[in-house]
C-alpha cells in the first residue's frame, strides 16, 4: 500500500486524511491484503509509505494506492474496456472527436478570441453553414430574462475562411467565456473515412450588452480521417441546427447563505463539508454513503410567517433545524427540537398532518420515514410507529410527496423507495396519530 500526496485539497487543514484511527486502520486492512511495508517516519505507523516528497507538513494530504495481493477481478474486464479494442469502433472514434472538443472548450475559456485551435481542425474543402440566426423567435421577455429560439439556414454555402470569419462574429459578444462545453450525442460510421456527428453544444460568457448570456444548441459536423495537427480527423462540413439563446443582464440570484446562516458554528463546521469530507472522518459503523444525497425541506414551524428550514444531513451527523429570525437571519435549533437525528437522511417534509394548525415533520431516512409531531415552542415529538406498512417496504427510501389526493381534508403521503432488487412492489402505508 502507497500513499502519495493528493494533487487536489479535499480536506481541511485540521484533519490529514493518515492518521491511525481505528477507521482507517480496518480500511486499510481489509482492502489492502497486504502492501509495500515502508515506515513512515512523519506518522510512526509502519503501515504505511509516505510518497510525498520532502514536504513532511502535518497538514500534508495523500492518496491512498492500495497493492492487492490477489488480482482484482475486474482487472480482467477493465481491460477489454478500452475504446476501439472490440467491435463498437465508433468509441474511439468518439473519443479522437471528443478531444479536438475539448481543444475548442480549453481554447474559449482562454479566450473566446482565439480561434487557432478551431482553424486548425476544419480542412481546407471544408464548407458549413451560416451561423447568423435565420429566425430567432422571442420565447420569454422580461427585465431580468431574455430568451430566444433560433433557427440556421440548411445548406454548406461558406468555404473555409468565410466561415471561420462568422465564427468568429458569431462569439464576438461575449468578453468571457464561463462554460464551453461540447458533446458528441451521435455517431454515424457508415463510411470508414466519414463520420457524421451531432454535437450538442453549451456556451456561457458575460460581454458588454449583458451580464450573462447561454446559447445551447446542436451542430451536425462531418468529419475525414486526416492525420493533422488537431488530431485523426479533420472537419468538412459544419450545420447549425437549432439553439436557445438566453440573456440576463444582471445577476438573478446572489448566494447569502453565509449571511443568513453563518451566525451558527453548524454552519462552518457541518454545512460547509461535502460528503467527500465526511467519508474521510466519520465512522464508517456510521453508515455514511459516498451519495450524499441529502434534501432540504422549509416550513413555518411556529406560524411566525418566516418560513423556517430542515436540512437533512448524512449518516453520523445530526440533521439541522434552523428558525428564521425575520432578519434574513437563522438560528440553530436543532438540540432543543428533537428532530437532531443522526441517521442517513434522504429528505424531510413540513406539513400540518393532524389538522391542528402546526407543521409536523415528516423525516425520510433511507431506512424509513419517522414522524415528529409539533408540540410548539420549536419542539418537535416522535410518534412511534407511526407509519405501518401493507408489506415489509424493500430498498431505500429516497423521497416523498404529500397531498390530499382523495380530498378528505387530511393529507396523504407517497414514499418512493429505491428498488434494491427487481419486481418490487409500491409501498402501501397507514399513518397512524393516535
Ligand atoms: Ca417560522
Ligand atoms: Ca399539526
Ligand atoms: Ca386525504
Amino acid at each position: 500500500m502507497v500513499l502519495s500526496r493528493a494533487s487536489k485539497k479535499y480536506y481541511p487543514s485540521s484533519h490529514c486524511p493518515v492518521d491511525a484511527s481505528r477507521r482507517n486502520f480496518l480500511i486499510r486492512c481489509c482492502q489492502g491484503a497486504f502492501a509495500t511495508l515502508v515506515p513512515g517516519r512523519s506518522l510512526n505507523f509502519p503501515l504505511f509509505h509516505l510518497d510525498s516528497g520532502s514536504e513532511h507538513s502535518p497538514n500534508c494530504k495523500f492518496h491512498l494506492h492500495p497493492h492487492y495481493r490477489a488480482q482484482n477481478p475486474l482487472d480482467a474486464t477493465l481491460l477489454k474496456v478500452q475504446a476501439g479494442s472490440d467491435e463498437f469502433v465508433t468509441e474511439k472514434y468518439h473519443d479522437q472527436i471528443a478531444a479536438t472538443l475539448a481543444a475548442w472548450s480549453s481554447s474559449l475559456l482562454q479566450s473566446p478570441h482565439d480561434f487557432q485551435a478551431f482553424e486548425k481542425a476544419v480542412a481546407s474543402d471544408f464548407s458549413g453553414s451560416s451561423l447568423r440566426p435565420l429566425e430567432s423567435g422571442l420565447v420569454r421577455s422580461g427585465p431580468a430574462l431574455e430568451v430566444h429560439r433560433n433557427k440556421f439556414t440548411e445548406g454548406s454555402a461558406l468555404a473555409r475562411d468565410p466561415f471561420l470569419q462568422e465564427l468568429r462574429s458569431a462569439l464576438s459578444s461575449f468578453s468571457k467565456i464561463v462554460t464551453a462545453e461540447f458533446q458528441v450525442i451521435s455517431i454515424d460510421a457508415n463510411s470508414p473515412s466519414r463520420l457524421r456527428t451531432r454535437v450538442r453544444y453549451e456556451l456561457v460568457g458575460s460581454g458588454q450588452d449583458f451580464y450573462r448570456e447561454q446559447r445551447v444548441g446542436h451542430w451536425d459536423m462531418e468529419w475525414e480521417t486526416a492525420s493533422s495537427e488537431a488530431g485523426p480527423f479533420l472537419l468538412r462540413k459544419w450545420q447549425a441546427l437549432d439553439e436557445t439563446q438566453s440573456r440576463s443582464f444582471a445577476p438573478i440570484f446572489s448566494d447569502i447563505t453565509r449571511h443568513a446562516l453563518g451566525n451558527n458554528s453548524s454552519y462552518a463546521s457541518q454545512l460547509l463539508h461535502g460528503a467527500d469530507y465526511w467519508r474521510t472522518v466519520l465512522d464508517g459503523a456510521c453508515g455514511i454513503d459516498i451519495y450524499g444525497h441529502n434534501g432540504v425541506s422549509v416550513g413555518d414551524i411556529d406560524d411566525d410567517g418566516f418560513d423556517d428550514l430542515y436540512v437533512c444531513q448524512p449518516a453520523g451527523l445530526p440533521n439541522r433545524l434552523y428558525q428564521n429570525r425575520g432578519d434574513g437571519t437563522f438560528q440553530d435549533i436543532t438540540e432543543g427540537s428533537g428532530v437532531g437525528i443522526l441517521e442517513n437522511t434522504a429528505c424531510a417534509l413540513f406539513a400540518d398532518i393532524n389538522n391542528d394548525g402546526r407543521q409536523e415533520l415528516i423525516v425520510v431516512r433511507t431506512n424509513g420515514p419517522l414522524l415528529f409531531l409539533n408540540e410548539g415552542g420549536g419542539k418537535f415529538r416522535q410518534k412511534p410507529n407511526a407509519f405501518k406498512f401493507a408489506k415489509p417496504p424493500q430498498g431505500t427510501f429516497t423521497g416523498a410527496a404529500i397531498a390530499d389526493y382523495d380530498r378528505d381534508g387530511w393529507l396523504d403521503i407517497l414514499f418512493l423507495p429505491l428498488p434494491l432488487l427487481s419486481g418490487h412492489e409500491p409501498v402501501q402505508v397507514s399513518l397512524s396519530l393516535l
